[in-house]
C-alpha cells in the first residue's frame, strides 16, 4: 500500500452563533479536509481547523504546506511507516493541524486496509465517551441557558467555563450563576486561554475557592514563566496545561517546571501518533489528562472521541467532544449523536468516516 495522492480541501460551515473566548473567536468552521489516496483504491480521510491564535496557522497556509511541501514528501510512502512519515513531516516546524490532520487520515488507512476500527488498533479499551461541553463568553443568564439547554438536550453534566475577560469579576460570577443554576452534581471546570496575568489568575482562583471547580485550564501565559509557577505553588486546584504543551518537550518542560500539573490531549494538534506519546508520558509520571477540544467538526469530533475511547486514562473523564453541535452542519453522512451525556465512537474498518458528498460539494471553498 502506497500514497498515491493528498487532497487539502477547504471548506466552511458556517456557526450558528459565535464562539468567543479570550484568545479570539469563530463563527465559521473554515477546516481543511484531508483526504490520503492510496495505489489499491483506499482514501484516508480527517481535518485540520486552523486555530491562528494558537499555532499560527491558516485556512491557505494549511492548504499549502501540504500541497507544497507534505505532499510531495509522502507520495510513493506505505501508510504503515509512521516512524519515517514523521520524520519527513518533522522536517517542517510547526504546523500541527495540517501534520495531525494527515498523520490520522494514515491511521485511518491502516485501519481499512487491516479490517479493524482504529480505536481498537490504538487500545481498544471502551466503545463511547462521556462528553463535556464548553460555554463560551456571554453574559452570565445567557451561559446558564446554553448549559441547560445542553443539559436537557444531550444529558450532558460537565462543563467547560471560558474565563479570562476584565474585569475578573465577570466570569467569577459566571461559575457562580453556572453552579447554582445546574446544581452541585455538574462538573465544572474553568479554561483562561492566556487571558489573565498571575495575579488575576490567583484572585479569581480565591474568589472561586468554593464553587467546587475540578481544574483550571491556561489561566495565564506559558511566557509568564515565573508567575505561573508561582499560581501553581498556591492553587487548590489542578492547573492543566492546553496551548503551552503542544508537542512532548513542551508537555516535559511545564511539568518540569512545576507549572501544571495535568495536560489537555488535542487530536486536532498532535494527531494518533503524537497524542499517544504525550498519553505514555503523562502516564508514566502519573499526570492527569483531559481529552481536549480544537473546536472541531464532527470529522475532528469523531477522531478526538476514537482516540479517547482507546485508553483508560482518556476516558476516564469527560472529552470536550460537543463543539459541532454549535455548526449549522458537517460533511459526515451519518451526523454523530450525543445521548445521555455519551458519544458513541462509530464503529467499522478504519475511522468509519462517510461523507456526504453533496454536502462536501456544497462546502467546498477551492
Ligand atoms: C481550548 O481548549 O482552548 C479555544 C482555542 C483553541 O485553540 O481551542 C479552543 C478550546
Ligand atoms: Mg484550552
Amino acid at each position: 500500500m502506497k500514497v498515491t495522492r493528498i487532497e487539502a480541501i477547504p471548506f466552511a460551515v458556517p456557526y450558528r452563533k459565535p464562539l468567543r473566548f479570550a484568545s479570539g473567536e469563530v463563527d465559521t468552521a473554515a477546516h481543511i479536509l484531508v483526504r490520503v489516496h492510496t495505489d489499491d483504491g483506499l482514501v484516508g480521510t480527517a481535518e485540520a481547523p486552523p486555530r491562528p491564535f494558537t499555532y499560527g496557522e491558516t485556512q491557505g497556509s494549511i492548504k499549502a504546506v501540504i500541497d507544497s511541501v507534505f505532499a510531495p514528501q509522502l507520495l510513493g510512502m506505505s501508510p504503515l511507516a509512521r516512524e519515517a512519515v514523521h520524520a519527513k513531516l518533522d522536517r517542517t516546524v510547526g504546523n500541527p493541524a495540517a501534520k495531525s490532520a494527515i498523520d490520522m487520515a494514515l491511521w485511518d488507512l491502516i485501519g481499512q486496509s487491516l479490517g479493524v476500527s482504529v480505536t481498537e488498533l490504538l487500545g481498544g479499551y471502551t466503545d463511547r465517551m462521556r462528553v463535556c461541553h464548553m460555554v463560551g463568553f456571554a453574559q452570565p443568564g445567557e451561559m446558564v441557558d446554553e448549559a441547560e439547554r445542553v443539559r436537557d438536550l444531550y444529558g450532558i453534566t460537565t462543563f467547560k467555563v471560558k474565563v479570562g475577560r476584565r474585569p475578573v469579576r465577570l466570569d467569577v460570577d459566571v461559575c457562580r450563576a453556572l453552579r447554582a443554576g445546574l446544581g452541585d452534581d455538574v462538573e465544572l471546570y474553568i479554561d483562561g486561554n492566556r487571558g489573565w496575568t498571575a495575579s488575576e489568575a490567583a484572585a479569581a482562583l480565591r474568589a472561586l475557592d468554593d464553587v467546587g471547580l475540578l481544574f483550571a485550564e491556561e489561566l495565564c501565559p506559558a511566557d509568564d514563566v515565573l508567575g505561573r509557577r508561582w499560581l501553581a505553588t498556591q492553587s487548590r486546584i489542578p492547573l492543566y496545561a492546553d496551548e503551552s504543551a503542544t508537542r512532548p518537550g513542551e508537555v516535559t518542560r511545564e511539568l518540569l517546571a512545576g507549572a501544571s500539573h495535568g495536560v489537555s490531549i488535542k487530536t486536532a494538534r498532535t494527531g494518533f501518533t503524537y497524542s499517544q506519546r504525550v498519553l505514555s508520558q503523562c502516564a508514566g509520571l502519573g499526570v492527569e489528562v483531559v481529552l481536549g477540544n480544537q473546536i472541531d467538526g464532527q470529522i475532528g469530533s469523531l477522531c478526538a472521541a476514537t482516540f479517547g475511547a482507546a485508553f483508560e486514562l482518556t476516558s476516564r473523564r469527560a472529552g470536550e467532544l460537543s463543539n459541532f453541535l454549535d455548526m449549522t452542519d458537517d460533511l459526515l453522512a451519518e451526523p454523530l449523536r450525543i445521548q445521555h451525556g455519551e458519544l458513541r465512537v462509530p464503529q467499522g474498518h478504519g475511522l468509519g468516516i462517510q461523507l456526504d458528498e453533496d454536502k462536501l460539494a456544497r462546502y467546498r471553498q477551492d
